[in-house]
């Protein structure tokens, strides 16, 4: 929905880079359905009174998460320890209960974090609105509800299971617009002194390393320390503690509570003073970083076209969220990249929204290896270069365009 006004604040937003039509991140495609491929103007704009940046349109929830949602959390070993340490430290606060803790996480996906909170007996609840990994994640033993979050569900969970201690989600509250509805569904669920720890990829790290593919359909977010503290303000919460993550190329996790019930750590004001001088709350800031979009947008196409007219073969590694916007806002198609390895069943045998390259196992990759692959996955950097030592060794070079485009020599 466009109303061109921030879903924050109600007030205009200002417009600061226009991506043009792009299709769903997640949405891989057979070529029978290349005719009635869904596209929505992707444009982000920037709000003065909350510094919430946001997408102006974003389609439908139901368009975006369903019971054929492609992404499954579980694709990676250093999520799965990253989840493991989160839910350890949650265990380990202050935050929760001696007696009978409960914990609740909103799109929980295939149980990636809940299942060490099951497997240590704490009691706990996922709600996660794409049924296929909701479905995973049961049938792992983490007790999950297949819907969207509201006030009205909240109600629903108190009802039936008292209120929560903690209200966690990983990269999910960027992802909806009724933002509003959730806080208030977190008001409701949460016990007085309960707290909501969340974490998303961070605008502070997209700006510094011009990661702009963190922009998608789904992201209709991104957060900073400036923006988060206005939106929990409006609701008598406030930001305790901020720690920043090395997830998906650099994410801020938030630690939030009723105002006065905790004290606030000195993290906090650090962060808020890095955001001033790296002008987070400003909109010049968005001007100087549309400029840097362009200019990497022409570098990583002068270096595929470069290597086509030089005959070599290149491929992808990874057909990530962040290669649909990538790959459509550069109009780099199978004329520069022959096929995109992925380990997910799911997109493999399909396409890539809106540009239509092919997907194909990782086993293609090991028995078809290009010359160049480009790192679409950037933020598994180490992990991926850990387990295709093969690669590199046989003279395979990798291409990265984060947080500059250039070939890793
Ligand atoms: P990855 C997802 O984005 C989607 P994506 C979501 N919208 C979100 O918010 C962010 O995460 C934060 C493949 N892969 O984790 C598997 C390999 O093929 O960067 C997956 O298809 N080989 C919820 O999609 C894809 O990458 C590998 O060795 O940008 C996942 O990409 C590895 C490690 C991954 O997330």
């Amino acid at each position: 929905m466009n109303t061109g006004l921030c879903r924050v604040s109600g007030r205009p937003l200002v417009k600061t880079v226009n991506f043009g039509l792009h299709p769903l991140g997640n949405g891989f495609l057979s070529a029978d359905d290349f005719s009635g491929e869904y596209f929505f103007p992707m444009e982000i704009g920037f709000c003065e009174a909350s510094m919430m940046v946001q997408l102006i349109n974003q389609p439908a929830p139901e368009k975006m998460f369903h019971n054929k949602y492609a992404f499954y959390s579980s694709t990676s070993q250093f999520m799965g320890q990253h989840f493991c340490d989160f839910a350890n430290e949650v265990m380990r606060s202050r935050y929760l209960s001696k007696i009978n803790p409960f914990v609740v996480e909103l799109g929980c996906n295939d149980g990636i974090m809940l299942k060490n909170f099951a497997t240590a007996g704490i009691r706990h609840l996922g709600i996660e609105p794409s049924q296929n990994v909701a479905d995973v994640a049961n049938t792992m033993g983490v007790r999950t509800l297949s819907k969207f979050f509201s006030e009205s569900v909240a109600e629903q969970i108190v009802k039936a299971e008292g209120q929560a201690d903690a209200f966690l989600a990983a990269n999910v509250m960027c992802h909806i617009p009724d933002i509003h509805g959730v806080v208030k569904g977190i008001r409701t669920l949460l016990k007085p002194a309960g707290v909501v720890i969340f974490e998303d990829p961070y605008l502070g790290d997209i700006i510094e390393k011009t990661s702009y593919d963190q922009i998608y359909d789904e992201h209709v977010f991104l957060f900073s320390a400036h923006s988060i503290e206005y939106l929990f303000n409006l609701y008598g919460m406030e930001l305790i503690d901020v720690i920043s993550q090395k997830t998906h190329g650099g994410s801020m996790r938030y630690v939030l509570a009723n105002k006065g019930v905790y004290p606030v750590s000195s993290s906090v004001g650090r962060l808020m003073g890095k955001e001033k001088a790296l002008g987070l709350h400003q909109i010049a800031t968005f001007e100087k970083f549309r400029i840097a979009v362009e200019r990497s947008r022409k570098e990583l196409c002068s270096l595929l076209t470069d290597l086509k007219l030089k005959g070599k073969r290149v491929a992808g590694y990874a057909a990530t969220s962040k290669s649909t916007t990538i790959l459509n806002y550069c109009g780099i198609g199978p004329e520069l990249i022959e096929y995109i390895s992925d380990t997910t069943p799911m997109k493999q045998g399909k396409f890539t929204p809106g540009m239509h390259i092919p997907v194909k196992s990782h086993a293609n990759f090991l028995e078809n290896p290009p010359d160049y692959a480009v790192l679409f996955a950037w933020n598994h950097a180490e992990e991926i270069m850990d387990k295709e030592k093969n690669f590199t060794d046989k003279g395979g070079k990798w291409i990265v365009h984060i947080p500059s485009v250039r070939v890793l020599e």
